[in-house]
């Protein structure tokens, strides 16, 4: 009951402060396009209103395939998020904590163009953003090394790619738990396969502890990197797993140095 709780009250509150700046279109509905169209072509009211009617039509699927249409004009999921356009792709980057996947989603950009989102870092951002009221809930989740309520993060990878105008994108940190994949390909976007850095727990820790002495990163502590260890296991490992029996994983080992670990990395989007 708690979490229920909890679940309605963080999707309310994604839906009150995180779409609270997006601009709406002017309307575009099909109603007010088609009567504008009635008077067109001057050949009788019957032929107007079949004009009308056409020119509605294609507008308001024009503008629902690409992503045009004002949040409320069109049908929305549980979240409420409005449409992306149609051909927005992306690949999942998944890996335990320290693996590596920021460092080589670096690299990926730099080559192949892709736009990075980081689920870790529009969290802490929206942790920092002031008059968040997420900023403590996130802060608690990410220093116990939970997964934050998926209506939050999903609403700001949402936003991001809204904003960000491309159609590629890196996924990196996300989906955290096979209810997040599911809610993210029915209500964003589908993806398009999983990357998934694979690096042994001690090689991680050693990569963590270090990065945790200039990173000042709240989950950089051996008390916090236990809990992450133990979530990517029970929880996370099991997206990869279900996306493995799809066939839709590409998995690369992180024990190499960077740029070895990249050549196997850039092998995976050569001839997509
Ligand atoms: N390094 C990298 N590659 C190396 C190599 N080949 N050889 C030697 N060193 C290497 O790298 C980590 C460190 O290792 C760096 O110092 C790097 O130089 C070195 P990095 O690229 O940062 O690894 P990365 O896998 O990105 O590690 P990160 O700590 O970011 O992974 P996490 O998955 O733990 O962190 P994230 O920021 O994604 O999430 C943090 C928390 O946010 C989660 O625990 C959770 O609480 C919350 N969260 C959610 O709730 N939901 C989400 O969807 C996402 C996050
Ligand atoms: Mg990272």
């Amino acid at each position: 009951m708690a979490a229920v709780f909890t679940r309605l009250r963080a999707s309310a509150l994604a839906h009150k402060s995180l779409f609270a700046g997006q601009a709406r279109l002017a309307s575009t509905r099909p109603s007010a396009a088609g009567s504008a169209a009635t008077n067109l072509n001057g050949s009788g009211p019957v032929y107007s209103v079949m004009a009308g009617a056409g020119l509605g039509l294609g507008a308001f699927y024009y503008a629902y395939f690409n992503g045009f249409l004002p949040e409320h004009s069109v049908a929305k999921g549980r979240l409420g998020l409005s449409p992306l356009a149609k051909d927005v792709s992306v690949v999942f980057v998944l890996g335990g904590p320290g693996a590596g996947k920021g460092t080589q989603c670096a690299r990926i950009v730099e080559e192949f163009g892709f736009v990075h989102l980081s689920a870790g870092d529009l969290l802490r951002a929206e942790r920092q953003r002031a008059g968040s009221p997420y900023g403590e809930l996130i802060n608690n989740y990410i220093k116990e090394g939970q997964i934050v309520p998926m209506e939050i993060t999903i609403a700001l990878l949402h936003q991001a790619m809204k904003e960000s105008g491309s159609k590629r994108f890196l996924i990196d940190g996300f989906p955290r738990a096979l209810d997040q994949a599911q809610c993210f390909e029915d209500e964003v976007c589908k993806s398009q396969f999983t990357l998934y850095f694979d690096c042994p727990d001690e090689e991680m820790l050693r990569r963590l502890l270090k990065r945790g002495e200039s990173s000042g990163r709240v989950d950089d502590n051996i008390e916090s990197i236990k809990k992450r260890f133990v979530t990517f296991h029970e929880t996370s490992y099991p997206v990869v797993e279900y996306y493995s029996k799809m066939n839709k994983v590409k998995t690369v080992s992180c024990l190499n140095p960077v740029d070895k670990v990249y050549e196997q990395t850039r092998s995976h989007f050569l001839h997509l």
